[in-house]
């Protein structure tokens, strides 16, 4: 999918990475239903391609992304009788939909402030790597709603019920070094290694059994719901299909052959 320098989801391919920058800057990359209609299908072509073995998200300018453009027409005003549900159903679901059942791993690169469903989009991310002066807003009690873009689900999942209901009731802004502590987020680092940082671990990623990878998510996150001898059924069932494929059989030959594996299977 090709971008242009005014394009509000820049698309950039290095190897096997495709990369997707929100670009918003002035408003700090906040989500208008313009920007919804380049993002789904930028990460829809990149799921569609046999070449992109892992994808990067961030944001353009100073910060991640603000969540949705409060002025953007369609939203909510107050007294007004805009169906705030429909534009999640529209918008939000497919996207958060998306980015948890990508083909391969998705890393969210966050460059900066993540608010509203800015940040809940950063964390349906399998990898969230953040710049030390970067911070997570879980804004949306500050104007009446509640966490969206699958925040109600991320968040107790990520950090327990205590500190989910405090980050979202209070709407404080958290930064990326307690994100990290408290297991928000995979890492802070200084904000000069960011870049460098995403780089090496989203070619790491590509590198790797992509198929496997997306298992190892969806059955974590299936398990969250099962009994424990649901679990170790699931985790049989899907074995069984990834010991059918090239990725495995490659793997086992490249460990007994002392080389780096080829992995193929999306
Ligand atoms: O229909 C529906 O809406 C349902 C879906 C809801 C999903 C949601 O995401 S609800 C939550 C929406 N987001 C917010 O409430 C966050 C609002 N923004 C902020 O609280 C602050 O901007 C930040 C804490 C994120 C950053 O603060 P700061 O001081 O670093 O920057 P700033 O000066 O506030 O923002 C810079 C500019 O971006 C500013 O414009 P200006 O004054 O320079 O012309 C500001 O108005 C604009 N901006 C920031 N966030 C948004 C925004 N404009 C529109 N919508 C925004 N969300």
């Amino acid at each position: 999918m090709e971008s242009t320098p005014d394009s509000l989801v820049l698309v950039q391919q290095t190897g096997a990475v495709r990369t997707l920058t929100l670009n918003r800057p002035a408003t700090l990359n906040s989500f208008t239903a313009a920007m919804h209609a380049q993002l789904l299908p930028a990460l829809d072509a990149a799921a569609a391609d046999a070449a992109v073995r892992a994808v990067v998200i961030t944001g353009a300018g100073r910060g991640f992304c603000a969540g949705q453009d409060l002025s953007d027409p369609g939203m909510v005003a107050a007294g007004s009788d805009i169906d705030v549900g429909a534009v999640i159903e529209r918008h939000y679901r497919p996207l958060a939909t998306r980015v948890r059942t990508m083909p391969v791993p998705v890393i969210a690169a966050v460059n900066g402030v993540a608010a509203g469903a800015g940040a809940n989009f950063a964390l349906c991310c399998d990898f969230v790597v953040a710049a030390r002066s970067a911070s997570f807003i879980q804004a949306f009690a500050k104007i009446g709603l509640v966490p969206d873009c699958g925040g109600t689900w991320l968040l107790p999942r990520l950090v327990g019920r205590a500190r989910a209901l405090g980050l979202a009731m209070t709407g404080d802004k958290l930064p990326a070094d307690e994100a990290e502590r408290i297991g928000l987020i995979w890492k802070a680092v200084d904000d000069a290694a960011l870049q460098e940082t995403v780089a090496a671990l989203a070619q790491r990623l590509a590198a790797m059994p992509s198929r496997a990878l997306v298992e190892t998510r969806r059955a974590l996150d299936s398990a969250m719901a099962m009994d424990f001898a649901d679990a170790i059924t699931l985790e049989a069932d899907t074995q069984r299909a990834l010991g059918r494929g090239h990725d495995f059989a490659e793997g086992v030959a490249a460990f007994f052959a002392k080389r780096p594996p080829n992995f193929k299977d999306r």
